[in-house]
């Protein structure tokens, strides 16, 4: 926990923005302080919750918004040498040493990826690489040339990547890859042995949100690879019943909220995430005793409800990926064409009987029955940063 004084500077800070009247005169714990939402934000877009004078703000970053407007993160100085610090900690955690290629594919700009492991990447002394998103057949041709050690990048971006090492012949053993560290969008265990076998890697999660800073927030240690460690020298982080508000116990799936400890130009009290996961406070096998957040089921927003069964994206990706010649790129259309909501997944792959193996993996893992579609490889849309798994056809 971190000590009552730095809770202390954080609510001063946020009495000086208009969420601070909110705050109630005796507060003494955490749980007595009210949430921010995202609600919150747009309501004070662009820089209404920024606590310092314009001159001090040295970057402005953005989520994509793909719902509105988009969310805006400002940075002093500070702020982006604790951005930095808490890269730093997350790669040197996963085993990025001084000199080692660090092959950037996060897209760079008003998204967070690119440039927050940049920094970090440069703190530890890595020979960093901005390549950015896209121009995949060249990522593949950098990746071999350049000989990258460690790749970055979402999940469904490095698949991509290998794809493109498939298609210009450069073999595993032409490759120096070690290590990969994946975020930005949810993924699953299926998911990691997908991508550790196609590039030879090992394969980590790494979360964050503009919101509380960007990357960084947590990652995971290659030793236990069991849950994200939490910086929790910066964020504060906690779980809650997304419906009542009240703290979710350990181990038990909620919504992920964090308080910002550090942060100077926004900082965010209790701030809901939307994403959802569970905590686990036991001491890792790696040896540090920071809590863990379990990886990310999906944003509470994704969840479907298909006759009754509540699912997210990644459980239909979960049994997908244990079907054989299922290839590991997928698509949800959710439709509503009567009454109810209807599911179609579409999947690539090969084989005989594959649709209904399918359908059979998915009624058994999530308990519904969905209409499947397999398509020829390479027909699903790639993407070049965050996928997008669920097409609704709903509105
Ligand atoms: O996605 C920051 C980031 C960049 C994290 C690169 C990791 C790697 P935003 O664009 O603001 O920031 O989107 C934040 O992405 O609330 C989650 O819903 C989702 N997300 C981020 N990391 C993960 C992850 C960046 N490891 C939103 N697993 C968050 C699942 C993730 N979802």
């Amino acid at each position: 926990m971190p000590t009552r004084e730095a809770l202390e500077r954080v609510v001063e800070r946020v009495r000086r923005t208009p969420l601070g009247e909110r705050i109630p005169a005796g507060w003494e714990a955490l749980t007595d302080l009210p949430f921010t939402t995202k609600e919150d934000l747009r309501r004070h877009y662009p820089l209404g919750l920024v606590t310092v004078p314009h001159e001090q703000l040295r970057r402005i970053h953005a989520s994509s918004g793909s719902r509105g407007k988009p969310t805006i993160a400002a940075y002093t100085q500070h702020d982006l040498d604790v951005w930095s610090e808490v890269m730093a900690d997350c790669l040197t955690m996963a085993g990025v040493q001084p000199g080692m290629v660090l092959h950037n594919a996060y897209g760079y700009g008003l998204f967070t990826g690119g440039l927050g492991f940049h920094q970090g990447a440069e703190r530890i002394g890595a020979l960093t690489i901005p390549v950015s998103g896209g121009v995949t057949a060249r990522q593949a041709l950098l990746l071999r040339d350049l000989r990258g050690q460690v790749l970055c990048s979402t999940p469904s971006y490095a698949l991509h990547i290998a794809q493109g090492l498939r298609e210009a012949g450069i073999g595993p053993d032409e490759l120096a890859l070690e290590i990969g560290l994946f975020g930005a969008e949810p993924w699953t265990e299926g998911m990691r042995d997908q991508l550790e076998a196609e590039l030879g890697l090992v394969a980590l999660n790494i979360y964050g949100l503009s919101e509380i800073v960007g990357p960084g927030v947590a990652a995971e240690c290659p030793e236990g690879r069991d849950g994200l460690h939490v910086m929790e020298d910066h964020f504060l982080v906690e779980v809650i019943d997304p419906e009542t508000g009240a703290p979710a116990p350990d181990g038990t799936d909620g919504e992920l909220v964090f308080t910002t400890l550090t942060k100077e130009a926004m900082p965010l009290l209790r701030y809901r995430t939307g994403d959802i996961a569970s905590l686990d406070r036991e001491p890792c096998v790696c040896g540090r005793a920071s809590a863990r957040m379990s990886a990310v089921r999906g944003r509470r927003d994704d969840m479907l409800i298909i006759r009754g069964v509540n699912l997210y994206p990644s459980q239909i990706e979960e049994a997908l990926l244990h079907v054989d010649g299922v290839a590991p790129h997928y698509q949800l259309i959710v439709e509503r064409p009567g009454q109810l909501d209807e599911l179609t997944v579409l999947c690539e792959g090969k084989g005989a009987n594959l649709a209904s193996r399918v359908k059979e993996a998915i009624r058994e893992q999530v308990g519904v029955t969905v209409r499947v579609l397999v398509r020829p490889l390479g027909e699903i849309p790639r993407s070049e940063g965050k996928a997008v798994r669920v097409v609704d056809k709903r509105t």
